[in-house]
């Protein structure tokens, strides 16, 4: 048959019905992010739990004071304050139950320690001392992730082996507003929805990736929305709203371990302080804005609850402010000492089986090292 031919049998039909696979309305965040504090909604919040997230709050903002003026002191190398978002970092930690898994990013010391995790240790690898510094497995806490993302895919790995064995975890990855362009959040977040993996993800939004702010960072009508395109539903939250966080996050967590599968939870909050200690923010961003967001305080939010409602007393609050008093002399006085690190333990733990290349540092510094105890003892 001629290719003519051909063509003349070729009847066109209709193409088979289309629909979408999913209903996206659903999975659609609301037009405003989710309040409780100074709302209706907070006369039905636990006050218990209020006087809890304040409780972790006051001690996470003291926290940030004490590890920003030890980085001043030399006694610390790097630290990514989260002063302004302490109401997502600690309600990070509050809405997992204690089998559940969190994967942290660097600037999420206050959740590490929030799960418990001792204040001390959590310092450990900002210091620049030591690996992650605390035992993962003991409060079920991943290392600080600083390779932007990459704590995502570990935590749909982790959920998603859990429930192929049967056990009942939930894990809880948080990731910045940058991270949400990097290849790895959208492996994470594509394989969790198909797999329809136990994992909630918490995009802290901070308005910033170091200098780069959001609208330089995205297209998207928000960072929940993204949430749309891989399937799972996208929660928009006050990030400086400690209940609304925590209650956000607790539903999605719920849903995670019934098997509903995944979430995108975007808190918008902002980062009070610098990046980091090596950071000058007055170089990108105008004074006038972080006022307008002191004036959205995740601490005083709470606090304007609690006292507004009679739920917390002077006594209770004055008891509050000195156990993290307490915490900050602790730090300081850990810090201050000086570590005896073995410089050999820079190969441990990396590898299972060690690398040929790092066996031959490994004895290149070994080498380096008794040539200089000897050079110590003729001398
Ligand atoms: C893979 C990778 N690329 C680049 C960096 C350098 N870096 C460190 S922090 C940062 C900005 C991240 O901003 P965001 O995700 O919004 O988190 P935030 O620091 O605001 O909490 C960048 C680009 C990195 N750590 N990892």
């Amino acid at each position: 048959m001629t290719v003519m031919e051909q063509r003349g049998a070729y009847r066109p039909s209709p193409p088979p019905a289309w629909q979408p696979r999913t209903d996206p309305a659903p999975l659609l965040p609301d037009a405003e992010p989710y309040r409780v504090l100074g709302t209706d909604a907070a006369g039905k919040a636990d006050p218990e739990l209020l006087r809890r997230l304040y409780a972790q709050v006051v001690l996470g903002r003291r926290y940030n004071a004490q590890a920003t003026a030890l980085t001043k002191q030399g006694r610390l190398a790097v630290y990514p304050s989260s002063t302004g978002q302490e109401a997502c970092e600690v309600a990070a930690a509050l809405a997992l139950e204690e089998r559940d898994w969190l994967f942290p990013s660097y600037r999420d010391t206050l959740a590490v320690v929030a799960r418990g995790v001792d204040p001390v240790e959590a310092l450990t690898l900002l210091r620049g001392d030591w690996h992650t510094g605390y035992d993962p497995y003991e409060h079920r806490v991943a290392p600080l992730s600083t390779p932007l993302a990459t704590q995502l895919p570990h935590a749909v790995g982790l959920a998603h082996a859990a429930r192929l064995k049967g056990d009942d975890v939930v894990a809880l990855a948080m990731v910045g507003d940058g991270g949400t362009s990097e290849g790895d959040f959208h492996e994470a977040l594509n394989f969790a929805a198909v797999w329809q993996a136990p994992v909630v993800f918490l995009v802290q939004n901070n308005g910033f990736a170091i200098s780069v702010p959001l609208a330089k960072q995205t297209a998207a009508p928000s960072l929940a929305h993204k949430a749309v395109g891989y399937g799972m539903p996208g929660r928009l939250v006050d990030g400086n709203d400690a209940a609304a966080v925590h209650e956000v996050l607790t539903d999605a967590v719920r849903h995670a371990r019934a098997g509903g599968g995944p979430t995108l939870v975007e808190a918008v909050t902002y980062r009070i302080d610098a990046h980091t200690n090596a950071d000058d923010a007055t170089r990108y961003r105008g004074e006038a804005e972080v006022e307008a967001w002191r004036g959205h305080d995740p601490v005083q939010l709470l606090e304007r609850e609690l006292t507004g409602r009679g739920l917390i007393d002077e006594d209770k609050m004055a008891a509050v402010r000195e156990e993290a008093e307490t915490m900050a002399a602790r730090l300081r006085e850990h810090m201050n000492q000086d570590p005896v690190l073995d410089p050999m333990d820079l190969f441990a733990h990396v590898y299972a089986e060690p690398t040929p290349q790092l066996r031959e540092q490994q004895a290149l510094l070994r080498a380096e090292l008794a040539a200089e105890a000897e050079e110590g003892t003729a001398r």
